[in-house]
């Protein structure tokens, strides 16, 4: 044996993209993988949703007005000028609650069924996952459509409608409504983000999709899962810092790719 090749061998990953030729056997390479595994773990990111229209946070249409996700999505920023941040959060509701699943998500819905035990790991607040149907969801970033208490973090009604220039109070404490979603610098909820890093040390298959895979701690979870010797595919049309653990990269957008997954799936799970 020559020193070192196991860890050469290991490190060689398969890169699919749009038109390449190889897009199919490497549908049906995972699709095999797959069909021996036991866990599958999907983690999400912004990505996720371009493909029903909600603008992602990092690439060309990320920036609203002039700001950018890293300016507004801060504790800080709402402290200074807790108007400006509700316009964005209210645009967003109202965008996010515009929008339908698309067919990844749909995709995903049905990998769900398809697994023995399935997780899906999302980074995104929008919601569409659930409408989408997917039963087993830890939302990473929280939820766009709830709201609670800058202070004393108590939830409060999810419908109520932010007015920018007179934001409703809790009626606990009196400290300002927020919505329920996890800004830079904040805690994740320990149960949620304890419970993904476990999911993705016992994954056998592990899918990162539509992730810039750049904001901690979700972005530990792919080199956890593939440590802990999961296999690793990332779905995006972009590299990113974790392209290179993926045993998988396919470059194709997650609402082309997923659905073709599945059917591949079905083609092995069901007769005929
Ligand atoms: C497609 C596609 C298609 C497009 N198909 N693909 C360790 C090291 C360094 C820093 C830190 C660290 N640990 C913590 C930090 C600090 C910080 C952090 O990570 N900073 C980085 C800048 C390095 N993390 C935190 O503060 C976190 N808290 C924390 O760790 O607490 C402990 C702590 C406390 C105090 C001090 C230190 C530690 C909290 C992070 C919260 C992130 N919140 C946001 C906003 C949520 C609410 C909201 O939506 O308003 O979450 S920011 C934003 O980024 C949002 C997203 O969920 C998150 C990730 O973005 P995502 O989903 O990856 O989107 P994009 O736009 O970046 O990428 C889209 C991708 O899709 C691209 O790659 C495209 O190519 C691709 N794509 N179309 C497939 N059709
Ligand atoms: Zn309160």
């Amino acid at each position: 044996m020559i020193p070192g090749l196991p860890t050469l061998v290991s490190n060689i990953s398969f890169v699919f993209s749009r038109g390449d030729s190889y897009l199919g056997r490497m549908v049906s390479d995972i699709a095999e993988i797959m069909a021996n595994c036991r866990r599958c773990v999907v983690l999400t990111g912004a990505g996720m949703s371009a493909e029903s229209g909600v603008p992602t946070f990092r690439g060309k249409d990320g920036l609203w007005r002039k700001f950018r996700a890293e300016e507004l999505a801060t504790m800080e920023a709402f402290l200074d000028n807790s108007k400006i941040v509700w316009e964005w959060y209210n645009w967003r509701r109202d965008l996010m609650s515009k929008v339908q699943p698309n067919s990844g998500h749909h995709a995903i819905r049905e990998l769900e069924t398809l697994c023995d035990n399935f997780v899906l790991i999302t980074q995104n607040v929008d919601n569409l996952h659930r409408v989408a149907g997917t039963q087993s969801i830890l939302e990473l970033h929280g939820n766009i459509h709830h709201n609670k208490c800058v202070d004393c973090n108590k939830p409060c009604e999810s419908s109520l409608s932010i007015d920018p220039d007179n934001i409703p109070t809790c009626e606990h404490c009196g400290g300002k409504i927020r919505p329920d979603v996890v800004w830079f610098g904040e805690m994740l909820d320990p149960v949620v983000i304890n419970q993904a890093f476990q999911e993705s040390e016992q994954a056998d298959i592990f899918f990162s999709v539509g992730t810039s895979a750049i904001i901690y701690p979700a972005a530990s979870l792919p080199p956890l899962a593939k440590r802990s010797g999961a296999t690793l595919v990332e779905v995006n049309v972009e590299e990113t810092p974790i392209s290179f653990l993926a045993d998988f990269q396919v470059r194709e957008k997650s609402g082309e790719f997923l659905p073709r997954l599945v059917a591949a799936l079905k083609g092995k799970t069901e007769p005929g």
